[in-house]
């Protein structure tokens, strides 16, 4: 079999966005959605690209998620900034308050936007990359489901929580890293059931607390945290800062409300962002200046700096287009032909 053509990263945008409008969504939470999943497609992220078009759809047709959910920024005038996405997907609640926290973090020097009641399926990435291009240092986090038991218990009971980081670099890409606090993204356990292949040891425990390679019985049991116990204590912070702290759903409650792992989870968010200038403004020294002589100095030790690959990949598919398989363009086709019927 012929391997597909590669399609512009522009066509899938258009057709991911085509699907969305099909499912009800408004036109500026559709292009919101379709901006992330195709970013993630371009950057060669698959845990977070075209593949989870189908559980976005999954959790409209269940009324799990508003499709016309309209964000309402929430605004005191002090450093914390307040997003309601009104059950509806994360991504517009940020588009809609991003640039009010820019200004924010410009204006006092750190600023704090709490996303509530959202839907969250997707990469944080793609939000502090945006921060930093801004100039600003950022993180972002947030829980998940309960899928992942803490180091040296057996039942699932933190998220796979994801923390991510991004700082401005003057001349090229920012420095950004993003990745789930348990040892891989569920999202890479599914792929790796679909394909048919085992996931690497490590990863998960089964429901009877015994290591597994077996995708089916890793998401029947447990994931792991990433680095025992630092990982755990890690994912634990998210719960409480991204969760508790806001007041919104631990990834426990969120998989109650979700009645399981099936359905993508509704909880809030947490994106900081700090304004390197006013942060140094009284040392005299520049911290872009002191951050590249770090990276620099990273990269010159032949060490790659994270997300290196992906704005390699990123390149290249804006070249070169992105090539999907024929599975997934099948996929494409069949919810574009029949939207929410195809499920
Ligand atoms: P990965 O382990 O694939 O990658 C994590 C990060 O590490 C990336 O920034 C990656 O950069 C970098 N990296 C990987 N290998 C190297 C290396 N050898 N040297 C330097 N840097 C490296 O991420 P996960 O599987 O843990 O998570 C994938 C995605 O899933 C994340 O985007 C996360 O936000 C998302 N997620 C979302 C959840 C949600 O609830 N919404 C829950 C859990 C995860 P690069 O991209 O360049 O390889
Ligand atoms: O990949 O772990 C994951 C995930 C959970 C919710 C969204 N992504």
């Amino acid at each position: 079999m012929s391997t597909p053509a590669p399609i512009s990263v522009e066509e899938l945008h258009q057709r991911v966005q085509s699907i969305f409008l099909s499912c009800g969504l408004t036109p500026q939470n559709a292009e919101a959605v379709t901006d992330v999943i195709v970013a993630g497609e371009r950057d060669h992220c698959k845990s977070h690209g075209i593949y989870r078009i189908e559980g976005c759809m999954r959790v409209i047709k269940e009324g799990m998620v508003k499709p016309d959910a309209i964000p309402e920024i929430v605004d005191t005038g002090k450093a914390v900034i307040e997003v309601d996405a009104n059950a509806g997907f994360s991504n517009p609640a940020f588009f809609a308050a991003k640039e009010m926290l820019v200004a924010r973090a410009k204006e006092t020097g750190l600023a704090a936007l709490v996303i509530r009641d959202c839907l969250h399926f997707s990469a944080l990435w793609h939000d502090v990359e945006a921060l930093a291009e801004e100039g600003l240092a950022a993180l972002s986090m947030c829980p998940s489901y309960a899928s992942v038991a803490p180091t040296g218990g057996t039942e699932p009971l933190l998220g796979t929580n994801p923390f991510a980081f991004g700082w401005p670099r003057p001349d090229s890409h920012p420095y950004v890293f993003d990745f789930a606090t348990s040892v891989a993204a569920r999202g890479e356990i599914e792929l790796h059931r679909r394909a048919g292949t085992p996931i690497p040891e490590g990863w998960a425990i089964d429901r009877d607390g015994n290591p597994t390679t077996d995708p089916d019985a890793a998401l029947a049991g447990a994931m792991l945290p990433f680095g025992g116990h630092k990982g755990s204590a890690i994912a634990t912070m998210v719960e409480l800062l991204a969760g508790a702290l806001l007041g919104e759903f631990m990834s426990k409650e969120a998989l109650e409300f979700s009645g399981g792992t099936h359905l993508l989870p509704r909880h809030g968010a947490l994106i900081l962002a700090l304004d390197p200038t006013t942060f140094s403004a009284r040392s005299g020294r520049d911290p872009l200046a002191e951050g590249e002589r770090l990276l620099t100095a990273i990269a010159g030790q032949g060490a790659r700096l994270p997300s290196q690959r992906r704005f390699k990949a990123r390149k290249e598919s804006r070249s070169q287009g992105i090539t999907l398989s024929e599975a997934e363009l099948a996929q494409l086709d069949l919810f574009e032909a029949k939207g929410l019927a195809a499920l």
